[in-house]
């Protein structure tokens, strides 16, 4: 189908690259077993590249006002094969919950998994119940038989009468639909589930994409693990505008609020569609009129957001999918669809490039990198252990026993320092430990505690902004404790290799140094966001405990996955900072063994050691091999792009 091709494009481009990658790391794989060059650090190198692909994900996030058309417009993107509007789009409100759809590759089954609004009453976030299967019902689904497939997609508008009180305790009542006197509501309609989840065996989404689409923002309630987690960590996100409401007010504060504030990067990965175009089709009206008429509001919408008039997409989802499902080009064409599915493909490979380069791409370089180095290393001893066995074949004995005597001094040198190995490890663990105890699970709790216990005692909007300026200060100052001891850290690692440099010529290659920055950075995005969340709340709407357990659902959860993240990268490097020094010292060890044979050798017969020359050769030989084959790689990880 045509207004499916570009988006399958570019994830199917997508799709070949990883694929591209997995061969890569295969083969290197094997590759480096056959020459001796797999250490634990490449096996962790090439894990953890591999886990990142296995679970990586573009998700395109569909955000908006109520009833502009966000889901009219996944139906006409992904579904229109099925030849219906197979998710629920009405009038007035009608997606009640988040939904993430997607292909379950493990189970490789279709359903709707929904989770019940009564969830909200428990302590655990949507992170922890996505672990837990009881909390969720079940659908299963047939992909082949559309007229259920619509029918049981119902359940994402489904809503439930309750009592406001009721209502209150889930965080779902509007106050302002209570009247101060008169007769109060005897029930208000609240949605029936709080999250869904679609796995559906369609080709993009089969090939790692998740479309999540979004109820009405401006919705009481809304989840804030939505607004907070889940769109700022989508890879694109369409923000739906209707043609024929314009730029409204409430538009303007769901654009601040949750796409165009904190995360300044994210703007280059939104694009805004004006739907509904087609209200503006005007029999009485000429084309030219008509168009006029739809650029002026592409101009007042570019110039009221503050975005460049390309990020701007006018269409007509509805006209789209009636045209899709009729096979009506003209219509299809007029719909504006086209372009819009060409932009997302674009963006769909943009970010993967970003993922690209910033992850996979530069860990695969950096191994192998570093295997060059040490294959280098080893090539450069060969040879220079080449010129010496050619040299002694021209000496005189004499000479001979004086380099042999002269050898073994270095090899007893070397043997004393490379024993001392085990004390620098021990010294390694040590500080380890005392950056344990910086991280200690406790400490980080104790800051959470804190900040919960002001929170719930804070009576007015401003105290509840204290309490968040008093968590975001220790936050900073846990922060640059552990800062502190990573950089003590840095510095012995430092220095045990330094002491290999001078003394004996190797340890240039080093383990990649940790480095808080990146943290740091996402630790302030994420205070900033605490920030806006400490302005954005009335306290009378939510109540404090509400507010709390919204906060840490959020900004806590984020904090925490952070610091657990730290705690995880850092246990890798200090596990990992002295094994290339242990396999270089591996390497020389060797070396000095073989040059001592080899003039033990010399002192018995000049055959022999003729013998040996030549085989080093071919050792050098094989060494120049394998760096052509490393550059190879390298350059196909590089092109891979
Ligand atoms: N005329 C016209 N109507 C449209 C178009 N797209 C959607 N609609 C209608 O607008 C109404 C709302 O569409 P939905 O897709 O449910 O809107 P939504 O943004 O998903 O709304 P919520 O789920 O409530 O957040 C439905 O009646 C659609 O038929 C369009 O391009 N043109
Ligand atoms: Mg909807």
């Amino acid at each position: 189908m045509l207004a499916n091709k570009k988006l399958s494009d570019g994830v199917n481009q997508y799709e070949a690259w990883k694929n591209h990658i997995y061969a890569i790391i295969e083969n290197l794989e094997g590759w480096l077993e056959q020459h001796e060059l797999f250490s634990e650090e490449a096996w962790n190198t090439l894990a953890r590249c591999f886990n990142k692909l296995e679970r990586d994900r573009i998700t395109v996030a569909f955000v908006g006002e109520f009833s502009r058309g966000k889901t009219e417009l996944i139906n006409a993107l992904f579904f229109s094969d099925t030849g219906r509007r197979l998710l629920p789009s009405d009038a007035g409100r009608t997606t009640m919950c988040p939904t993430e759809i997607l292909y379950d590759e493990d189970r490789a089954e279709a359903y709707i998994r929904l989770l019940p609004i009564e969830t909200r009453l428990k302590e655990y976030t949507l992170t922890e119940l996505l672990k837990m299967p009881d909390e969720w019902h079940e659908i299963p689904l047939d992909p082949n038989d559309s007229a259920s497939l619509e029918n049981n997609f119902r359940e994402l508008a489904n809503t439930l009468q309750v009592k406001p009180d009721e209502a209150r305790r889930y965080g779902l009542l509007n106050e302002d639909v209570l009247h101060p006197e008169g007769r109060q509501p005897k029930t208000i309609d609240i949605p029936k589930w709080r999250h869904a989840i679609i796995s559906y065996p369609h080709s993009l989404l089969k090939h790692g994409l998740t479309i999540l689409d979004t109820p009405g923002l401006n919705a009481i309630g809304t989840e804030p693990e939505l607004t907070l987690t889940m769109l700022p960590s989508a890879q694109a996100a369409i923000f739906v505008l209707g043609a024929d409401t314009g730029v409204s007010q409430t538009d303007l504060d769901i654009w601040h609020h949750n796409l165009n504030g904190h995360e300044k990067s994210r703007r280059s990965r939104l694009t805004v569609v004006l739907n509904k175009v087609d209200t503006l089709w005007d029999d009485l009206r000429s084309p030219r009129e008509i168009e006029d008429s739809i650029k002026s509001q592409i101009l007042f919408t570019a110039r009221t957001l503050g975005v460049s008039l390309s990020k701007i997409f006018p269409l007509s989802a509805q006209k789209s999918l009636i045209g899709l499902v009729r096979g009506d080009q003209q219509l299809i064409k007029r719909s504006g669809i086209i372009e819009l599915e060409n932009h997302i493909n674009h963006e769909v490979s943009q970010s993967k490039q970003e993922i690209i380069i910033q992850d996979i791409n530069a860990e695969l370089v950096n191994l192998l990198e570093k295997t060059r180095s040490l294959v280098h290393n080893r090539l450069a001893q060969e040879q220079s252990q080449q010129h010496e066995m050619t040299d002694i074949h021209q000496q005189s004995d004499t000479a001979i026993s004086h380099l042999l005597e002269q050898t073994q001094q270095e090899q007893d040198k070397f043997r004393l320092n490379s024993n001392a190995l085990k004390e620098f490890e021990h010294a390694v663990d040590q500080k380890a430990r005392e950056l344990q105890e910086v991280l200690d699970q406790k400490a980080f709790e104790q800051i959470i505690n804190q900040a919960k216990n002001n929170m719930q005692q804070s009576w007015t909007s401003k105290g509840i902004q204290q309490a968040i300026a008093i968590f975001s200060d220790q936050l900073k100052q846990y922060m640059d404790a552990i800062e502190r001891k990573v950089t003590e850290n840095r510095q012995l690692i430092k220095n045990i290799y330094q002491r290999f440099e001078k003394d004996h010529g190797i340890g240039v290659i080093q383990p990649k140094a940790f480095s808080l920055q990146q943290h740091q950075k996402q630790l302030e995005t994420i205070l900033d966001e605490a920030k806006a969340f400490g302005k954005g709340y009335r306290i009378s709407l939510t109540g404090q405990s509400q507010l709390a357990r919204n906060f840490f659902a959020t900004i806590g959860q984020k904090t925490k996955e952070l610091f657990a993240d730290i705690q995880h990268e850092m246990n890798h490097w200090v596990n990992s900072s002295l094994q290339p020094l242990a396999f270089q010292i591996e390497d020389h060890r060797d070396m000095l063994n073989r040059q001592v044979q080899d003039l033990k050798m010399a002192t018995q017969s000049r055959e022999v050691l003729q013998q040996k020359i030549n085989e080093t050769s071919d050792r050098i030989d094989q060494n120049k091999h394998q760096l052509v084959y490393i550059d190879d790689v390298i350059n196909q990880v590089r092109s891979s792009i």
